[in-house]
């Protein structure tokens, strides 16, 4: 049975990795933070099947002791203050968690078996005023938040650590992903969760920042699947994952309002608030080496994404609303 060891296993992506491995026969092994209450949501129905120790990225000897403990083949580096608009009031939290993280992760992986395989989270945020449509893995970087600065870090440590230690070490460059566990601040969910409020009469309008931006948004239980496949190929490389098509924020309230025999126009109120410092404007995958190499490609498409997830919200309310 192999051993995996996931970081970020409490979030979105986590909990759909730790499904996929499991599924497999891994032994899973998460790892999460201490905080004085439990956020175990996502990974609740997984917890008699998985070992979730305490460990934290910006500690190093906790990340050390794991590995030697649990001896992982696998690692998923999914942790990172993942969220874009905190890493502006938070940046050097931001780049000693999503930045150095990766080299310390880098330095247990080479102290304690330079054989484990690593996955490192990386992010189309890392292209942000893009230089070129659609992105590749070719593309050059040009970030725009100090998330995005941080996670071009992280990949070219995780590229420097592959050339320099010959660590199997690969980079996923993924494009967003959604899903009825997105957490509640980013803006999918921050719709599909305001119009089932709106529907059930508990909230009477949603505020929004720029509805023009466009991302290549697709489902997050695709996406564990191409992390896995990087893993299993005969050489660590990088890999651009997306779906290949781009949609702008007022789509997605289009297409989810709509879903509840609503009109976006009678309830969305653009706010100051939700602008950023300096915006990514336009994102759109040629995800093509995906499909060659890994066999990847998406299941979900863009319309069956927002009423999967409008429809998750609607149900999760109702129960509440009823209780
Ligand atoms: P997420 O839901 O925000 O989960 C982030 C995870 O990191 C959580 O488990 C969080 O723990 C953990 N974490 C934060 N700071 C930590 C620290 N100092 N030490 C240990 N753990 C820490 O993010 P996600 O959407 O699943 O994304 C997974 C990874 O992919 C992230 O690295 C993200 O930047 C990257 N990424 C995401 C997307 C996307 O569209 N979702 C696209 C490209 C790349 P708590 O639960 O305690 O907060
Ligand atoms: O914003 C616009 C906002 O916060 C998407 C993370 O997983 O994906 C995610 O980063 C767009 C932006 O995600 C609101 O200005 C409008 O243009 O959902 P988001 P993100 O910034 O793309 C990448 C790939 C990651 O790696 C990150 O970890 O939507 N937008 N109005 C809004 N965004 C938010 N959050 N809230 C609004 O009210």
């Amino acid at each position: 049975m192999p051993t995996a060891l996931i970081t970020g296993i409490t979030g979105q992506d986590g909990s759909y990795l730790a499904e996929l491995l499991l599924s497999k026969g891994y032994r899973v092994i998460g790892m999460a933070r201490r905080a004085s209450t439990m956020n175990h949501e996502r990974i609740q129905h997984l917890l008699d099947n998985i070992i979730v120790i305490q460990g934290d990225l910006t500690d190093q000897g906790s990340l050390l002791s794991m590995l030697e403990e649990y001896k992982p083949e696998e690692v998923y580096n999914l942790a990172a203050q993942s969220f874009v608009p905190t890493s502006w009031n938070q940046p050097a939290l931001t780049g000693d968690v999503t930045a150095l993280g990766v080299t310390r992760i880098l330095e247990a992986i080479r102290f304690v078996n330079s054989k484990i395989r690593l996955y490192q989270a990386s992010s189309s945020e890392m292209f942000g005023k893009v230089v070129e449509v659609p992105q590749q893995e070719s593309t050059p970087f040009y970030p725009r938040s100090p998330y995005g600065v941080a996670k071009v870090y992280g990949h070219w440590i995780t590229v420097n650590y592959r050339e320099s230690f010959n660590l199997f070490a690969v980079s996923g460059i993924l494009f967003n992903h959604e899903s009825p566990r997105r957490g509640l601040e980013f803006v999918t969910r921050k719709i599909s969760d305001g119009v089932a409020r709106i529907k059930l009469g508990l909230n009477k309008e949603l505020r929004l920042g720029n509805l023009e931006s466009r991302r290549d948004w697709g489902f997050a239980g695709d996406y564990v699947k191409a992390m896995w496949s990087m893993l299993q190929q005969d050489a660590p490389d990088n890999f651009v994952v997306g779906t290949g098509e781009t949609h702008s924020v007022r789509e997605f309230c289009a297409i989810a309002f709509g879903h509840m025999g609503l009109d976006y126009n009678d309830y969305v109120v653009q706010d100051q608030r939700f602008y950023r410092p300096a915006e990514v404007d336009l994102l759109v995958s040629h995800p093509s080496k995906a499909g060659r190499v890994l066999g990847w490609e998406p299941t979900v498409d863009f319309k069956q994404l927002v009423t999967m997830m409008v429809d998750a919200d609607l149900a999760r309310l109702q129960l509440l609303v009823r209780n």
